[in-house]
């Protein structure tokens, strides 16, 4: 139950200092009965020992030590019976407000899917450990309580707020897996987790940062929203990758084959709470085996799945562009891990880790997105000029993703991914093709800067498909 664990503050009165008043004014009242009653019993054994008239005294004394057994203990029950009615209701009053209050605060996050994951051991739990600002103890559960309903005072003094919507969130928060314990920055925001998925180059980082960079600098302006790094700790990492960027210099290989999440807060409505976008990023080679993605726990609540293709991964395209890749190679770095291999990696997770059986269909959405398509002609067969071209064909499509998506599909088939693109089909219910360029040209060491080309298309309807607050009329830029 919500109360039931020891914390370092002060019970409220009613639950703790109460009771043991009300014992110990029992107790006196009652001693204090029988003390009285005890001195006029010893004053009628004296005069009944002294005789004569003495002893009507000891009638008189003998009569007031019954009556003040007798009056003295109904008063004293009546009393008590007051006193202890007194401290149930009040008791009860505050129980159910701190029970109400949490309740109300647990529905309200419920609804508004908040929930606090761990960047770093990708746990996931309702309520983090915090942290006292004045003494540092830990309050395991800092919930409205026992200890107070609003606020509880922490056993050093200081006042802490209880509840989500009072400034809670606000403290010092550690992770409370033992194993981890690490500090968490999140505070109580709706997570939006999403997974970055592709085998070893097809280019999950360099995506993840164009599309970080472009949201940054041309999504959120446009649609007035507000971004913010979780911490200098991420910022510094963006700032670093976009200064090679800059000059034209890819990002270092990933090796952590379980990744820590990148995290930012994206405020999307003035009338909106802000969101945390965690996006993770780990080794191509963790796609390898489904056992290297146990330690990936965020497959069990994450909002949306960005698995990224590698043209040169499709064996029908690797095989027409082989004798361009001899020359090129070094540069565009094909992915070894075939597209399909991927795939059912993903899918052996799971469903060996994640309950999801073989037949069942995965309700959240899934962006294929085509990197590298400044490579060679393609941005020509499956980029804006060919999918407008589709559009003049089919004048049923209204959109450029539609197009695209269109033109995936059916080359996809061309390219003999037929069985791919059916068991895609039957997996998930949400799914839509992009293609995009991560860097904009052959990294070629001409120092140019890269331009990224559509790369924010898959992140913002998968946004929009996480959180409705996300979802954008019209992000064509054509
Ligand atoms: N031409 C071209 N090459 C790209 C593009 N994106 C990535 N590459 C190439 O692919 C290489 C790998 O890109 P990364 O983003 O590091 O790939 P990754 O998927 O993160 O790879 P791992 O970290 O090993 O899992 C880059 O160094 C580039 O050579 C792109 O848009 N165009
Ligand atoms: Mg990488
Ligand atoms: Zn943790
Ligand atoms: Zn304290």
């Amino acid at each position: 139950m919500a109360n039931s664990n020891i914390q370092p503050a002060i019970k409220s009165y009613f639950f703790g200092k109460g009771y043991r008043d009300l014992g110990n004014t029992i107790k006196d009242s009652w001693f204090m009965n029988w003390d009285s009653a005890g001195n006029y019993w010893k004053k009628t054994v004296k005069f009944w020992n002294e005789g004569g008239l003495y002893m009507l005294g000891a009638v008189a004394t003998a009569f007031a030590a019954l009556s003040v057994v007798v009056f003295g203990t109904a008063w004293f029950l009546i009393l008590s019976a007051i006193h202890i009615v007194i401290l149930a209701i009040f008791f009860s009053l505050i129980y159910i407000s701190f029970s109400f209050l949490w309740l109300i605060e647990r529905i309200y996050m419920f609804f508004r899917g908040i929930f606090v994951v761990c960047p770093f051991c990708h746990e996931k739990y309702d309520l983090p450990y915090y942290l006292c600002p004045n003494c540092k103890i830990v309050h395991t559960r800092l919930i409205p309580s026992s200890y107070g309903i609003l606020k509880r005072t922490c056993q050093c003094g200081h006042e802490l707020p209880t509840a989500f919507f009072n400034g809670r969130n606000k403290f010092e928060a550690r992770c409370p897996i033992p194993r981890c314990s690490r500090t968490i920055e999140t505070q109580e925001t709706k997570p939006i987790c999403i997974p970055v998925i592709g085998g070893p180059s097809v280019g999950k980082t360099c995506v993840l940062f164009a599309a970080t960079h472009d949201l940054i600098e041309t999504t959120a302006p446009k649609y007035s929203w507000k971004i913010r790094f979780l911490n200098q700790q991420n910022e510094d990492i963006y700032e670093r990758v976009l200064q090679n960027f800059n000059q034209g210099v890819v990002p270092a290989k990933t090796v952590e084959l379980t990744p820590v999440a990148f995290n930012f807060f994206v405020g999307s409505s003035r009338w909106s709470p802000e969101k945390i976008v965690y996006l993770y990023d780990s080794a191509g080679e963790s796609f390898q085996n489904s056992d290297d993605l146990v330690s990936h726990k965020f497959y069990g609540y994450l909002h949306g799945f960005l698995f990224i293709i590698d043209p040169f991964s499709i064996p029908e395209l690797l095989y027409e562009y082989e004798s361009n890749l001899k020359l090129y190679g070094t540069q565009i770095k094909p992915s070894d891990l075939m597209l399909e291999d991927c795939f059912d990696t993903m899918l052996i997770n799971l469903e060996k880790n994640h309950k999801i059986r073989r037949d069942q269909q995965i309700n959240k959405p899934c962006a294929f997105v085509i990197n590298k398509i400044d490579a060679f002609d393609l941005k020509y067969r499956i980029g804006e000029s060919a999918a407008k071209s589709l559009m003049i064909k089919d004048p049923k499509i209204k959109s450029m993703e539609e197009a695209v998506n269109r033109l995936c599909e059916e080359l996809f088939m061309e390219w003999e991914l037929g069985n791919f693109l059916r068991k895609l089909k039957h997996k998930f219910k949400t799914y839509r093709f992009f293609t995009c360029s991560a860097l904009g040209h052959l990294p070629d060491n001409t120092k140019q800067p890269f331009q990224p080309y559509r790369v924010t298309e898959p992140l913002m309807w998968l946004l929009g498909q996480a959180d409705k607050d996300m979802r954008v009329k019209k992000i064509e830029t054509v």
